[in-house]
């Protein structure tokens, strides 16, 4: 069988992010089939994808669908138009069976699926195409495996995967391969080290989208990944995991290893400030490690509690002294408005926020939008916020009557002039051009410190 692979995400903010999850799609198929992964980012023009399935007609399509929207209520953006169109192309030269999979489709099949017109979906990890394969070629319903939806939708949850997760790597050296694009564009490429989230933050989705149990990749083959990216023209690895700290233990093994096998090029991580030895971030820097993007949310210990955040204001204080003591560039995410903060307890956060020094960037998200499938949504649903038949897709805020989300944004933005480290949602159209910029001068990373002059750090 012909499988063609597609990422449609075309959204390049903060930068274009190489899309990770086909290469294991990819790696999931059994060999005797023939797999191709296309990007549409360096499909985008003219009739390039219309020629690509003329050209290898595919007898199966996988799309992946990876951002729903922009999640940024300073900059809202969807994308299901985007994908209905891809999806009307496709169907326009093909009848071959279409299936979606992705973040962006786990949250919100039904929808997407229709959109798309696609015959059927996967919903959490993709490896699972597989066993979709092997149903297509017995003549049996795909639709009836775990995890699996058809058209008329069934109300299924992501299957536990349990089987394993293999990587495969594309052309990296060609210039035509996609991997190439995203080399031009920051030099980035990224890398997973285990799967799965066992935190039970509120308003979280990722332990719906890779699962609650967590599984850990040997840390030799994580590094053995990194020096293949690395040989290949990587410049900077991302290590893609929800958080790279969960396990301390495996964190420090897969650094180590990552020496060992000789892997040279800065990486960063997202990390959850939580408590660590003491020398945790110095071990981290000794194997390259460069950027922290921590999950702060918030700091103040009541909202961290109503939050379901597994640390306190002094371990965040202390996470953050001892990666800035280790020489890495940190920034920190804060999730304001959600259930339980009030006008003092933003007080705390702002006022602890101004403490956390020699931080690269700090970046402010107001409101806390309701995803499927999470604890926020089930508690918004108790509170009679929304229905159970709620629609998830156009963006909904969880509704903090004590702090006036617009007017935080304001004020936010009016601190940001004094403080150029303090960044309303994600940055919006001036930060991405920044690091266009920076990136065309050869650049690499995600650069947060340099968006910053230097006279306004501290
Ligand atoms: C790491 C990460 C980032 C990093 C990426 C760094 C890098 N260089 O890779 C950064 C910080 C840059 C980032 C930015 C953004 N992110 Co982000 N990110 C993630 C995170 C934590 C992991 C993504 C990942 O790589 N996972 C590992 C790979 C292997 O998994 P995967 O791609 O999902 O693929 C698996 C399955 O989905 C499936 N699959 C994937 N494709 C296909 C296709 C088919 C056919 C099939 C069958 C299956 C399948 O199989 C794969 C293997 O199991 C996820 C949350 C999560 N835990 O998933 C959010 C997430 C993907 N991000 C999200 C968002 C919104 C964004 C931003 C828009 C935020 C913003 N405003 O800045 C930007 C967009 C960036 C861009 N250009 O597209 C959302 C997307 C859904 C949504 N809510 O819209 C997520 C799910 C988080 C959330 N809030 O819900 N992100």
């Amino acid at each position: 069988m012909k499988v063609l692979l597609i990422s449609a995400n075309t959204y390049n903010r903060p930068y274009p992010v190489y899309p990770l999850g086909l290469d294991y799609v990819a790696g999931a198929v059994d060999g005797r089939h023939t797999v191709e992964i296309s990007d549409i980012n360096t499909l985008a023009e003219g009739r390039m994808l219309e020629s690509k399935l003329a050209d290898f007609r595919p007898d199966l399509i996988g799309i992946s669908l990876r951002n729903v929207d922009t999640s940024d209520s300073t900059d809202p953006q969807g994308f299901l138009d985007v994908y209905k169109a891809l999806g009307a192309r496709i169907r326009a030269v093909t009848r071959a069976p279409v299936v979606l999979g992705g973040s962006a489709f786990t949250l919100f099949p039904e929808v997407f699926l229709e959109a798309m017109g696609a015959e059927y979906g996967i919903l959490g990890e993709g490896e699972r195409i597989a066993l979709l394969i092997e149903a297509l070629e017995r003549g049996d319903d795909p639709a009836a495996l775990a995890g699996v939806i058809g058209p008329a939708g069934n109300r299924k949850t992501p299957a536990p995967w349990s089987g394993p997760c293999r990587r495969r790597i594309g052309r990296v050296d060609d210039p035509d391969a996609h991997a190439a694009y995203y080399l031009r564009q920051g030099g980035m490429l990224n890398i997973q080290s285990k799967r799965g989230c066992r935190f039970r933050c509120i308003y979280c989705t990722y332990p719906y989208i890779e699962g609650r149990r967590i599984r850990l990749f040997p840390p030799a083959q994580v590094a053995e990944t990194a020096r293949c990216l690395q040989e290949a023209g990587a410049r900077y690895l991302f290590m893609a995991d929800a958080t790279f700290n969960t396990d301390i233990d495996h964190s420090l093994a897969v650094a180590r290893a990552m020496t060992a096998a000789g892997v040279s090029i800065p990486w960063g991580a997202f990390f959850a400030p939580m408590r660590h030895p003491p020398d945790y971030f110095r071990q981290m820097a000794a194997a390259g490690l460069t950027h922290v993007e921590f999950g702060t949310e918030s700091l103040s210990a009541p909202v961290l509690s109503a939050y379901g955040k597994p640390f306190s204001p002094s371990e965040a204080f202390a996470a953050h002294r001892s990666a800035v003591d280790a020489g890495l560039h940190t920034a920190h995410y804060f999730l304001l408005g959600g259930p339980g903060e009030t006008p003092d307890t933003v007080e705390e956060t702002l006022a602890g926020a101004e403490k956390l020094a020699n931080t690269a960037a700090l970046f402010f998200f107001c409101g806390m939008r309701i995803y499927p499938h999470t604890p926020l949504a089930a508690l918004a649903q108790k509170e009679g916020v929304i229905s159970a038949e709620a629609d998830l897709l156009t963006p909904v805020f969880y509704p903090n009557h004590r702090v006036d989300l617009n007017k935080l944004a304001l004020r936010l933005k009016e601190a940001g002039r004094r403080r150029p480290n303090w960044i309303v949602g994600a940055g919006g159209e001036q930060t991405a051009a920044v690091l266009q910029r920076l990136y065309r001068r050869g650049r690499i990373g995600p650069l947060w410190e340099k968006l910053i002059p230097p006279s306004a750090k501290g």
